[in-house]
């Protein structure tokens, strides 16, 4: 034990997973000015679908949270979490309508599929607090990563798509990451051990399944 917490290791162990899934071209694409923008349209039809997934993944992580955890500000941070939900749903509606998205006619990629049957096997009531709050830190950092990315200086990101970026990759965000990660810590301190390797494969699989998601929703074929 190096003093750091499990999630800051894992980060490291799988770097090159990591950066592929908050580096990705999409991404990259955004930052430097150059993004197609029929992708950022098919992205954000597509994240509207996983967001509304999102709700009950969520939920599932309150009860456990309320269940299981030793600290009642876990609670409060998760809650904060689907407050925030709650209005990044009526955030996907104003924004489709201005880029003339019809979220009521998208069908799924297959990778949106997939990872929302990731979330799915989460929620089952068998699954570990630690696990599933390991799991929901790194869905959120994918984001917050990413799209920081495209705030800082330097950057191109076009003026029509800053809105979408500070969503995720504002300080406040950031800090909300934070607490999320070192609930994960926490928790993972105390786990034994089949519960932390299970955490460490939710936390690959997730960084596995932000990476189909952007390649697929952004229109790779
Ligand atoms: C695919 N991952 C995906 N969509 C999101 N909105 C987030 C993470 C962050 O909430």
């Amino acid at each position: 034990d190096d003093g750091r917490g499990k999630t800051a290791t894992w980060i490291d162990q799988y770097r090159l997973m990591y950066d592929r899934a908050t580096r990705h071209p999409f991404v990259l694409s955004i930052r430097d000015g150059t993004v197609d923008i029929s992708a950022f349209k098919r992205w954000l039809g597509q994240d509207y679908i996983f967001v509304r997934e999102f709700v009950p993944f969520l939920a599932s992580v309150l009860l456990k949270a309320w269940k299981d955890s030793d600290d009642d500000s876990d609670v409060e941070v998760i809650l904060g979490g689907i407050a925030s939900l709650n209005d990044e749903l009526s955030w996907f509606k104003r924004e489709a309508s201005k880029w003339d998205v019809h979220l009521g006619g998208i069908t799924p990629q297959k990778a949106n599929v997939e990872y929302c049957r990731l979330l799915q096997s989460l929620m089952l009531p068998e699954i570990d607090y630690a696990v599933v709050i390991t799991a929901f830190w790194a869905i959120e950092t994918v984001y917050q990563d990413s799209f920081s990315l495209c705030l800082e200086s330097g950057s191109k990101t076009p003026e029509e798509l800053m809105e979408t970026c500070k969503r995720w990759g504002n300080a406040h965000f950031k800090e909300y990451c934070c607490s999320l990660q070192k609930i994960a810590d926490r928790c993972l301190e105390k786990a034994p051990g089949d519960v932390v390797r299970k955490a460490e494969e939710a936390f690959v699989s997730v960084l596995e399944h932000e990476i189909g998601f952007w390649s697929k929703s952004s229109g790779e074929s």
